[in-house]
């Protein structure tokens, strides 16, 4: 049956989120390592993208020339985008259980060269993902004049590499308004809070400054979500010329209580007895 990428009620998306956080939680307990944080704080992000009618694509043709491009930059967040996929049908979601396992198409960061269908670039190198996005934004709007869009999510930790800024200036430059950042904005990082590490505040004046049409929304709220996503959709719709910038607020961890905005679980998966726990909050959830 063909994929049916109709937009859905906040209800369903709950329901389509909390599956893909349980995915998560399955996965890395498999695996025992791998990011848990990112993963559940970005999921409502996901669930709106790829499975709300937001991504023009084809699970079943995944190298469908018209669909739309997602780079996650922020590439240590892996296995959100991974059980998004599975859930969508682009691959089985027993595959999911391979996560960091020996020759596994799941790397721990998303690998072109593994063959999992759906992954447009290798990622993980932080401020890389973001560069080779605005180039698949580049050539399709400059060179072959498609109106295919370009969606990247990077961390807000991930903005203290220079090379983001780089190449937001030159998605301004070129005018790319067939390009979306999306800014992960839960103010943790590997180890501790954004503004103590190495502050990136304020977010929204930067982008602002760099010539994005910027918007902040709460990264678990659907209709927010959509409203910024219809927002980008409109700006390229009109040729405004302006990327779009949107600063999604969550929390780390989200869904599962003994997570929940707390930056130690970054890197770290649940242990046997956490993902019992969590899988138990997860089920309640929806
Ligand atoms: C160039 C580079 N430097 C360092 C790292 C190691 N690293 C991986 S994730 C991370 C923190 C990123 O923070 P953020 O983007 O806020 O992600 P979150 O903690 O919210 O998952 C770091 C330093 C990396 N992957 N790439």
């Amino acid at each position: 049956m063909a994929f049916d990428n109709r937009r859905r009620t906040p209800e369903e998306l709950a329901e389509v989120a909390a599956e893909i956080r349980r995915d998560i939680i399955k996965m890395l307990v498999e695996a025992g390592s791998g990011h848990s944080g990112g993963p559940l704080g970005t999921t409502d992000i996901y669930a709106v993208l790829y499975l709300g009618g937001i991504l023009r694509h084809r699970p079943e043709e995944p190298n469908w020339a018209g669909r739309d491009r997602y780079v996650l930059s922020a590439g240590h967040m892996a296995p959100v985008l991974y059980a998004t996929l599975a859930n969508a049908g682009y691959f089985s979601k027993e595959e999911l259980l391979t996560l960091r396992k020996y020759n596994t198409r799941l790397q721990g960061h998303p690998g072109r060269d593994t063959g999992l269908p759906g992954i447009e670039t290798s990622s993980g190198s932080l401020g890389q993902g973001i560069s080779i996005a605005v180039g698949m934004a580049m050539s399709d709007k400059l060179l072959d004049k498609s109106d295919r869009r370009v969606f990247s999510l990077t961390g807000d930790g991930e903005l203290q590499e220079g090379s983001v800024w780089e190449a937001v200036m030159a998605a301004s430059h070129y005018k790319l308004d067939n390009f979306c950042w999306i800014i992960d904005n839960n103010d943790c990082q590997i180890d501790g809070r954004i503004d103590e590490v190495m502050s990136v505040y304020p977010i929204d004046a930067k982008c602002e400054s760099f010539g994005f049409d910027t918007i902040t929304v709460d990264g678990h709220n659907f209709d927010e979500l959509y409203g910024a996503f219809d927002r980008f959709i409109e700006n390229h719709r009109n040729g405004t010329g302006k990327p779009t910038a949107i600063i999604a607020k969550t929390y780390m961890g989200k869904g599962v209580s003994f997570m929940h905005d707390k930056f130690e679980w970054h890197g770290k998966p649940p242990s046997a007895a956490e993902a019992e726990l969590a899988l138990k909050e997860l089920m309640a959830s929806n």
